[in-house]
């Protein structure tokens, strides 16, 4: 079994690690063993001793896979490392022989399989896309990245932390993005909600054909076309070609972010790590809340009165609006066209404030937009001074800020 050099190697092995690591040795019996992978071979793990004295051989069998060996003199060794990711535990059966006839056992050695960190974390992308529109809540997800790691899932060698490296481009060192360091889901900061903004496009989120939108846009800024077809101008098929590019995130993102996952939780200098890119996308939204609106009580006027809009970013949604306390009174209404209406005179001794819920749904009721909460406040006739506000502050600045700004 053993070949004669492997006695010599053994023991030199065997006197250069006893010192450090105490090397265990007992009757034969049932053992279990723990046992690290990837240690460097041949590895000597135990030293069973049989009671027979005549005892001149061990047999080893079970799931050794070539790995695992037992020494004429009992030292079970590794001839090779074993690998956690491809076997956790060895079952094993082991027998004392004189000559070739069993005289003890066979006991059972469950080999324990110990995980080191030998693998790094790494994303099943090296590009991720995000869309993002603009006025997207802080903390609200909008793209994700996933990365795994080939050790243990139960111990921090695959505990993986997701961390933002950069952000490109970052004009005035601002960050317009956060990643969550344990789901690797990325929403915007509050900055980035305040300041994203789309870049200007022929292509608006509304849809419709790309070439004709491109072509009207392009006629009305560059008039006179004469008779030229659009194919045979070569500044219209260069605006079209920066137009597509736009249209692809990959080619022409908006922000490039470099992310990183770490394992060992990101908290150890002996972490493993690795990287990835999201582009990202800003869209225009026009879903824009017009509130608070500020209205007088006792308004004279045509009713219903036109008193804010909201418009959707599917052109197709249908408007609909609530009240959110359920009161009796609620004198609003929405058209379809999404303007939002007063149907009678306001009382801020009925009322003061209302708040109104517009929704924005498709033919079937689901959400096309989140539902916006728009503040309705009623002002007192008799605090505010009436009819035009805007002669009004100009009076103001004249005479209260005389030096100016
Ligand atoms: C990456 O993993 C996520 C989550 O399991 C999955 O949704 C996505 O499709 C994966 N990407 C690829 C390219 O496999
Ligand atoms: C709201 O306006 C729609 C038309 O836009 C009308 O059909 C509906 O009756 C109005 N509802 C109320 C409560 O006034
Ligand atoms: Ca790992
Ligand atoms: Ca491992
Ligand atoms: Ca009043």
């Amino acid at each position: 079994m053993a070949h004669p050099t492997m006695h010599l190697l053994l023991l030199s092995l065997l006197i250069a690690t006893a010192a450090g690591k105490g090397l265990e040795k007992g009757p034969l019996e049932n053992k279990f063993l723990d046992v690290p992978e990837g240690t460097p071979v041949p590895y000597a793990l135990y030293q069973f001793q049989a009671s027979h004295l005549e005892v001149d051989g061990f047999r080893l069998t079970g799931e050794t896979e070539g790995k695992i060996s037992i020494s004429e003199d009992g030292w079970l060794y590794l001839e090779q490392t074993l690998d956690w990711a491809h076997t956790q535990t060895h079952t094993l059966e082991l027998e004392a022989l004189v000559g070739s006839e069993p005289v003890e056992g066979p006991v059972s050695i469950t080999i324990n399989v110990l995980d080191v960190n030998n693998h790094a974390p790494s994303f099943n992308q090296t590009d991720y896309i995000g869309i993002v529109k603009e006025r997207t809540p802080a903390g609200v997800p909008f793209a994700r990245v996933f990365a795994t790691d080939l050790d243990d899932p139960e111990s921090p060698n695959a505990h993986l932390s997701y961390t933002l490296v950069s952000q490109i481009p970052n004009r005035d060192n601002t960050l317009f993005f956060q990643i969550n360091s344990n789901t690797g889901e990325i929403s915007t900061t509050a900055e980035g909600e305040r300041l994203l903004k789309a870049r200007e496009s022929v292509i608006h989120s509304r849809g419709g054909d790309f070439s004709d939108s491109l072509k009207k846009r392009f006629d009305d800024y560059c008039t006179p076309t004469k008779d030229i077809p659009y194919e045979l101008n070569p500044f219209y098929s260069c605006v079209q070609r920066a137009e597509s590019r736009r249209l692809n995130p990959l080619e022409d993102p908006d922000f490039t972010l470099i992310v990183r996952v770490e394992d060992m939780g990101g908290e150890s200098v002996n972490a493993l790590n690795g990287n990835a890119r999201v582009k990202i996308v800003v869209q225009e939204n026009l879903w824009v809340n017009p509130g608070p609106i500020n209205l007088r009580e006792q308004l004279k006027g045509i009713y219903p009165m036109h008193i804010g809009k909201v418009q959707s970013n599917d052109p197709s949604a249908f408007y609909r609006l609530v009240q959110k306390e359920r009161e009796l009174t609620f004198p609003f209404n929405v058209t379809e066209e999404g303007d939002i209406l007063l149907t009678e005179e306001l009382d801020r001794e009925d009322k003061a404030m209302y708040i109104l819920v517009v929704f924005a749904e498709d033919s079937y009721g689901n959400q096309v937009d989140p539902p916006l909460e728009v503040q309705v406040v009623v002002d007192d006739v008799n605090d505010n001074a009436p009819i035009c506000e805007e002669e009004l502050s100009v009076f103001e600045v004249q005479e209260n800020e005389p030096t100016g700004n």
